[in-house]
């Protein structure tokens, strides 16, 4: 895999010459782990590169950094964000936005179609959405636990503002295929949803692997 799989176009803004393109798959503590055209390993970032105003990269972030094939490589730079989720620091006492994820071209809006299907709170998901730059995709779940859901199809869609809306089931994998156009090489995605409402399920289903544990409550 490239840095262009994982979505990476150059941007104007770049200082070419310094580092090369990565993008950060996971940001904790400190550590950031990478993938670039060398390969994928961890990183942290270069002191002096960050200490005024720099903004240091989150989850899903493209940066440019000194690759170390044997070691930790440094981030040199935070590249330009096509979208991210803000949210205020709840550590900071001011009203310092935090950054969560950045970077994302579809966010999928998930609701179950038991007890947690609520227009309001889809609304609130469409509103975030639209804000941080990125294109909601409403995805009704859990679709084999009710006879028809076209009555839940036609409420989303009063209220998405043209977004589309889907219903699918992780278990039987009805309407998983609706997904796909959105599930492909250099896009990326993120799930919006309760505890519960099948994100772990759906990622699974569409790898069709076990790439996350479900059932946890968090
Ligand atoms: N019947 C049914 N249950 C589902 C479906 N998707 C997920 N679940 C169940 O819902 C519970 C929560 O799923 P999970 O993927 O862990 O939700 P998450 O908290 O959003 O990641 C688990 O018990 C799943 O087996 C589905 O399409 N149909
Ligand atoms: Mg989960």
């Amino acid at each position: 895999m490239t840095v262009s799989d994982y979505g990476y176009v150059s941007a104007a803004e770049e200082s070419e010459g310094k580092g090369i393109p990565a993008r950060v798959t996971a940001a904790r503590g400190g550590y950031f782990h990478i993938v670039c055209d060398s390969g994928q390993g961890v990183a942290r970032l270069k002191a002096s590169a960050y200490r005024e105003g720099n903004e240091p990269p989150v989850t899903g972030d493209f940066v440019r950094l000194d690759w170390n094939p044997v070691g930790e490589s440094r981030i040199l730079q935070t590249l330009p964000r096509k979208s991210c989720f803000k949210r205020l620091d709840p550590s900071s006492s001011g009203r310092q936005a935090q950054v969560l994820a950045a970077n994302f071209d579809f966010v999928f809006l998930l609701m179950s179609l038991n007890q947690n299907f609520n227009v309001r709170r889809l609304e609130r998901y469409l509103a975030l959405t639209w804000e941080s730059g990125a294109k909601p995709v409403v995805v009704l779940t859990k679709t084999d636990l009710l006879r028809g859901h076209k009555r839940f199809l036609r409420e989303a869609g009063r209220v998405s503002a043209g977004a589309p809306v889907h219903a699918v089931s992780a278990k039987t994998g009805a309407g998983l295929e609706e997904l796909t156009p959105y599930v492909q090489p250099r896009t990326t995605f993120v799930l919006l949803g309760s505890s519960g409402v099948g994100k772990s399920s759906l990622i699974n289903a569409l790898a069709g692997d076990e790439w996350m544990p479900t059932m946890e409550i968090r």
